[in-house]
């Protein structure tokens, strides 16, 4: 029975990659750069996306986001109060996004062609395991932690953030009324994935902006030359 359930996992696995991949060579072939926003729920991927596609387009990108949630479309609405292009994806029970959600959303996606579009964003749904499992054609996933859930996370979880090209800290505007141990929270990060270009933001102030959008433009830069 065991053996079975390994093998059907691993079957399911194998699908999602194969579909990941044709997804990732389409991205590439549109020129459009694609991150994967994975975290608990609650640490701030919503509010951090709010202000990134913002700034995104103030700055004259073009930019588009998925959003999964078991239920609901408030980070939808949320999102779209940027003026963005913004779909919801409702899961309803699955804790996680895969390939074949992301290719069914951008298929008939009004006014969204992926050629005309400079980054697309998918923020997965609140779960520190599960997402870690499935590629979504992603160049870029994106771990994040915010300061009120405990430096040990990056160890207890380290898929994530061992399969992770960057990591956001959020909510440095609380840091220090949750005494959080921002030392030892870059060690524990650098131990599972040593030398990840590590960001510290707040959403609620925007610091760390500026670096996370310069990165983005870096990376965005490394594509097209
Ligand atoms: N102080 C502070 N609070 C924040 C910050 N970012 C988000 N929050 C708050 O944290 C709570 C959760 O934020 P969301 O952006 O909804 O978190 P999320 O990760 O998208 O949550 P799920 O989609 O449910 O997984 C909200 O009450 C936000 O206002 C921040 O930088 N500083
Ligand atoms: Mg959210």
């Amino acid at each position: 029975m065991t053996t079975r359930i390994v093998e059907l996992r691993q079957g399911i696995l194998k699908k999602n990659d194969e579909l990941a991949r044709s997804l990732r060579q389409n991205f590439t072939a549109a020129g459009v750069l694609v991150l994967n926003l994975v975290s608990s729920p609650g640490t701030g991927k919503t509010a951090f996306l709010e202000r990134t596609l913002r700034d995104l387009r103030a700055r004259g990108s073009r930019v588009a986001a998925l959003v999964g949630d078991l239920e609901t479309d408030n980070d939808a609405r949320r999102l779209a109060a940027s003026g963005a292009p913004v779909r919801q994806i409702n899961t309803h029970g699955i804790c996680h996004l895969d390939a074949e959600m992301i290719e069914k959303h951008l298929t008939g996606w009004e006014g969204v062609e992926l050629a005309g579009l400079d980054y697309l964003f998918i923020e997965n749904v609140g779960n520190l395991v599960c997402p870690s499992s499935y590629d979504l054609g992603e160049k870029i996933r994106v771990a994040l932690l915010s300061v009120t859930e405990g430096e040990d996370k990056p160890l207890k979880y380290p898929t994530l953030f061992n399969s992770a090209d960057a990591a956001v800290i959020t909510k440095m505007d609380i840091a220090e009324a949750c005494r959080f141990d921002r030392e030892l929270a870059l060690r524990n990060i650098n131990e599972i994935r040593p030398g990840i270009r590590i960001f510290e933001t707040s959403s609620k102030t925007g610091a760390g902006m500026e670096d996370w959008l310069a990165y983005l433009e870096e990376q965005r830069a490394k594509r097209s030359s």
